[in-house]
């Protein structure tokens, strides 16, 4: 049975569902888990969903008020991991309760490179990290096999339609061998009716004075390094700043559009250690340096999280001369099947 068919299959078998998602959810992790929860909720499932933290308020503008940040551990027919290739990227969840993921029946769904290490190699896994968005794969397993009944409607085809373009930096960042496909699913989305225009203003075209005052703060920190564009800013800093460390993230948007750099670096304070995010554009291959720091991602997203001295000026200058060493060997060309 092709895997597709297993994965629809076990679906409908399944009575009771529990959804996860990964930390520090994302627009694509939140649509793609929605755009497969509406449409199972159709067929009289009973769906649960949970989060270990609480998104971003960027996404208020979506009714997502059944979202769950504590997990019960109680039984169901189902356990569906969405965007993610590790449980660990739900730390709050599986730690210390290994044994109840590796027991319970597991689908996968996600378009990450697969990890190392694997985990709950029991799990049925759907796997393609040439799609940009999980939520491409959900759209491609359920409505696009299925004809002959069509379970979409506008507020699910927002949803996917919101991780397409939410991961792809709004149809920015997607590579050559990408374009074609994520075009056409998304203007199917758009068909159905999706909200383009609410994903717009509330994803991209939402930025306060004081997030505008906030990335002024970490360009007036940025650095330079033959074609590496690096920038921080502390964990004090963004508390100061009231706001969510999702709105500084668009100082990565900003550093990615400099014409001559190559990686983009931009390292966030935290409780648990230096939060890294690199942005690459075709020349590194992100997601192997982040691997040599215990972190992963996509090509040209990545991210990992390094230990802190206190210091943070210097942890990121020893950092950079330590990626200067790795790069060569992560330097990779732009094709890929
Ligand atoms: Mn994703």
């Amino acid at each position: 049975m092709p895997l597709s068919q297993t994965i629809k299959t076990k679906l409908e078998t399944a009575q009771t569902i529990a959804l996860f998602w990964h930390e520090n959810i994302d627009g694509d992790a939140l649509g793609s888990m929605y755009g497969l929860w509406l449409q199972l909720e159709k067929l009289g499932k009973k769906i649960w969903y949970f989060t270990p933290d609480q998104p971003s308020p960027l996404f208020s503008f979506l009714d997502i008020s059944t979202l769950q940040t504590t997990f019960d551990y109680g039984k169901y027919d189902l356990i569906v991991l969405l965007d993610m290739n590790h449980p660990l990227r739900m730390k709050k969840f599986y730690k210390d309760h290994e044994e109840y993921f590796d027991q319970a029946e597991t689908i996968i769904i996600d378009h990450h490179l697969p990890e190392p290490i694997p985990a709950l190699s029991h799990a049925t896994i759907f796997a393609d990290h040439t799609a940009i968005a999980a939520c491409e794969l959900v759209y491609e397993l359920t409505t696009a096999r299925r004809k002959e009944k069509n379970l979409m409607d506008e507020r699910i085809a927002t949803f996917l339609y919101m991780g397409m373009t939410s991961d792809s930096g709004n149809f920015r960042h997607d590579e050559a061998y990408q374009t074609t496909r994520l075009m056409e699913n998304a203007l199917w989305a758009i068909k159905q009716g999706a909200n383009k225009q609410a994903v717009i203003n509330n994803l991209f075209r939402n930025k306060s004075y004081e997030d505008l005052a906030f990335m002024q703060h970490i360009l007036a920190r940025m650095q330079k390094q033959e074609d590496i564009c690096y920038s921080r800013y502390t964990k004090a800093e963004l508390a100061d700043s009231w706001l969510h460390r999702d709105s500084a993230d668009y100082a990565l948007y900003l550093m990615v559009d400099v014409r001559t750099a190559q990686l983009i670096i931009l390292g966030k304070e935290t409780d648990e250690g230096i939060r890294i995010s690199f942005r690459g554009k075709g020349k590194y291959n992100t997601r192997e340096l982040a691997a040599h720091f215990g972190g992963g991602g996509h090509f040209n997203a990545s991210g990992c999280t390094i230990p802190s001295s206190g210091n943070m000026q210097q942890d990121m200058e020893v950092f950079i001369k330590q990626i200067q060493t790795i790069l060569p060997t992560v330097t990779t060309p732009i094709a890929q099947s």
